[in-house]
């Protein structure tokens, strides 16, 4: 310490006078582990003045890729932020990059960086597998010399690799291959008890053999409040215009004080947000009366079919979806047919709130909009992406209106009817 000390004096000497030296040096014994990153910008005696600024100073200020946070792709490309701290104008740095300790390459920079100016700086990309990982960059040589404050020249970024892999769009499931969970999806019991099961007592509307189901009624002890999980592999959702999930679902409430709870949550960027577009429990989620005195097995006609609209994933490359059951010791849930496909296709017509076509789409001149005759006092409204309303409109009885499209700039748009049956949102590409 008595050495920092001394080769701080030795620098500043020349430009300040005794009274500030002696201000200082009481600065600097009070307080010496600060005095090398604070002496550029020093407050003496009220007034603020710079004391000096070291010839060759670089810094290293922040890692914005990768994030602080779950990465989606094991494969990444460094990129971090860097100052010039001193008074020569910095032309080349060698930033070191080292991943888990290893180091893996020196990142030669060139440029023009003034002093006291930030430059942002892209490396070669880096691989890192699915697990926690710590990226550390080094600023070395910058112009080919020592930096007079190496202090400050290394940085460092905790991250984690959710998953390495991204499976294509739609994926579907109904079940009877016996396989469960199904090869890429996870399924999370962390209480280690009652959980989703595969079973051949019943398979949706009676058309097929097998669904999964969670058992609740024959669980002894009172389970309320424990979470499972099913959860989807990474699915890319680049290329889709208008994704829906649909999936057929019975089940009934032990009684009005114990029943379970559905939730699907969808995540765009690998757990870090999680969105909840369905959620349903209770009779609302119930597809038949109670049932307190036996385990419940769905007849063909206690199925129902629910979708749930994921338009607001259209586009990200890496979609996940969660399927949670919410446990309040009721009796038992049944899903089968798991379905990812794109707006309208295999959709059957279970609800008038399901039903929204939008066609062509893309479109140019003109776009269709087709919604069901059932739906009353509703509303149309087109907006774009940053929410401003350019159509808004009611519903007709015929159950479809044509949009003019020649006052519209090219881009992406969201149609919505909104009407006492809940809210449909579609995508929309004008060219
Ligand atoms: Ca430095
Ligand atoms: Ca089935
Ligand atoms: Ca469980």
């Amino acid at each position: 310490m008595i050495k920092k000390i001394f080769f701080v004096f030795g620098i500043f000497s020349a430009i300040i006078s005794f009274a500030q030296k002696s201000h200082l040096q009481k600065q600097v014994v009070s307080d010496a582990e600060q005095i090398i990153p604070a002496w550029h910008n020093i407050d003496l005696i009220g007034n603020k003045f710079i004391l000096s600024m070291l010839p060759v100073d670089v810094k290293m200020d922040t890692i914005t890729s990768p994030p602080a946070s779950n990465l989606c792709d094991s494969v990444f490309t460094p990129v971090f932020v860097f100052t010039n701290n001193g008074t020569d104008t910095i032309a080349s740095v060698n930033f070191f990059v080292s991943l888990d300790g290893n180091p893996v390459y020196t990142f030669p920079w060139t440029g023009t960086l003034p002093s006291l100016q930030t430059a942002t700086v892209t490396t070669a990309s880096l691989i890192a597998p699915v697990g926690t990982h710590t990226l550390n960059i080094i600023a070395l040589s910058p112009n080919g010399a020592a930096d007079g404050n190496p202090s400050d020249n290394s940085h460092h970024q905790y991250f984690t690799t959710v998953n390495g892999t991204v499976f294509p769009y739609p994926q579907s499931d109904d079940f009877e291959g016996g396989l469960f969970p199904k090869v890429n999806w996870t399924l999370e019991n962390p209480d280690t008890n009652e959980t989703w099961e595969i079973t051949s007592t019943a398979g949706g509307y009676g058309n097929s053999i097998n669904s999964i189901y969670f058992n609740n009624y024959d669980i002894p002890d009172d389970n309320s409040g424990q979470v499972d999980n099913y959860l989807s592999p990474f699915l890319d959702f680049s290329s889709v215009t208008q994704p829906i999930m649909t999936f057929d679902i019975a089940g009934v409430r032990y009684d009005a004080d114990y029943y379970d709870s559905l939730i699907v949550f969808v995540t765009k960027d690998c757990g870090n947000t999680w969105s909840a577009p369905y959620a349903k429990g209770g009779s609302v989620l119930a597809t038949a009366p109670d049932i307190g005195n036996f385990l419940y097995v769905p007849p063909p006609g206690d199925w129902r079919t629910d979708t749930v609209d994921l338009i607001y994933f259209a586009g990200y490359p890496s979609v996940q979806i969660k399927i949670q059951f919410y446990s309040l010791w009721g009796n038992a849930t049944y899903i089968d047919n798991i379905n990812f496909s794109e707006n309208g296709v295999g959709i059957k017509e279970n609800s008038a709130s399901d039903l929204l076509f939008v066609y062509p789409n893309p479109a140019k001149e003109n776009v269709t909009i087709k919604y069901s005759t059932s739906i009353k006092n509703g509303t149309l409204k087109i907006s774009d992406t940053s929410g401003r309303l350019i159509v808004s409109q009611n519903c007709n009885a015929a159950g479809i209106s044509d949009v003019d499209l020649s006052s519209f700039s090219a881009g992406i748009y969201f149609v919505e009817v909104l009407s006492l049956q809940g809210k449909v949102v579609r995508k929309l590409i004008i060219d």
